[in-house]
């Protein structure tokens, strides 16, 4: 079965269903189809593409090129919602110590902790312009954010270089020293530091645009502070409490402005 449709713009589309079958009066002319093809789909570029109003927070295809589309996150609840989201962390349940190629093509559990992919990042992030927006929590219940109304990461070429400036929230702007870094992971180090910064003070490993070392890290290690646990290798946003104050919560995410 094939459905053909113009708009008042005179955009045309078209479906077609390889199956398509109508039951007797006794089914009550029911309805059966399927085998969908053509080009009637709507396919959103990013999360910023979906309806608060009807679409939920949760697990969605993008397709922000001609290409193949691949699954992110989108959170449309936070501040108007259409949120593509980057990295999550929330229980510690992911290992964040990975490789370059890793940080490059993701990892982890969109629905829980996760990193979007360094790839996917620099696609999202260079058509448009895009704002940014940081959402923490600490283990008293506590809550901060920061937006940023600039956030670009460069192609694999530059190393994944990040460019971000404009901030505004109740967090403290902690990201410019990170402005015009690098990305490094453990097996590539492209920071300022004479060591690499992803393995120092007895990191476990992580992924982060570097400079010497961090003001921002979301990448560091999981640990519950009401345990006694603090120190220089432990998720931290310098500008609320310092850098030896580990966070429950942190996500970035990303929506066209
Ligand atoms: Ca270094």
């Amino acid at each position: 079965m094939r459905v053909q449709m113009e708009n008042f713009k005179g955009q045309k589309r078209y479906a077609k269903y390889s199956s398509f079958k109508v039951g007797d009066a006794g089914s009550k002319y029911k309805l059966t189809i399927g085998g969908f093809s053509g080009n009637a789909e709507q396919k959103p570029k990013d999360c910023s593409d979906l309806d608060p109003k009807h679409d939920p927070s949760g697990v969605y295809i993008i397709y922000p090129t001609a290409g193949r589309g691949f699954n992110v996150y989108c959170d449309m609840k936070t501040d108007g919602g259409r949120w593509t989201v980057l990295i999550r962390r929330t229980d510690g349940s992911q290992d964040f110590n990975k490789k370059w190629l890793q940080y490059e093509k993701g990892f982890g559990d969109l629905n829980r902790e996760f990193w979007l992919g360094n790839k996917y990042i620099h696609t999202l992030t260079t058509a448009k312009n895009t704002e940014m927006r940081v959402d923490m929590e600490n283990f008293k219940g506590e809550k901060r954010y920061a937006k940023y109304s600039t956030f670009k990461v460069g192609d694999t070429g530059s190393k994944y270089k990040l460019k971000i400036g404009g901030f505004s929230g109740n967090a403290g702007d902690a990201f410019p020293h990170h402005n015009g870094m690098k990305f490094t992971t453990p097996d590539q180090d492209n920071d300022l530091a004479n060591v690499n910064c992803a393995v120092q003070y007895s990191r476990v490993g992580a992924g982060w645009w570097f400079g010497n070392c961090d003001n921002v890290c979301f990448t560091f290690s999981y640990a519950n502070n009401k345990k006694g646990l603090s120190g220089e290798n432990l998720m931290q946003w310098v500008t609320w409490k310092g850098s030896e104050y580990s966070l429950k919560y942190a996500d970035m995410m990303i929506r066209r402005s």
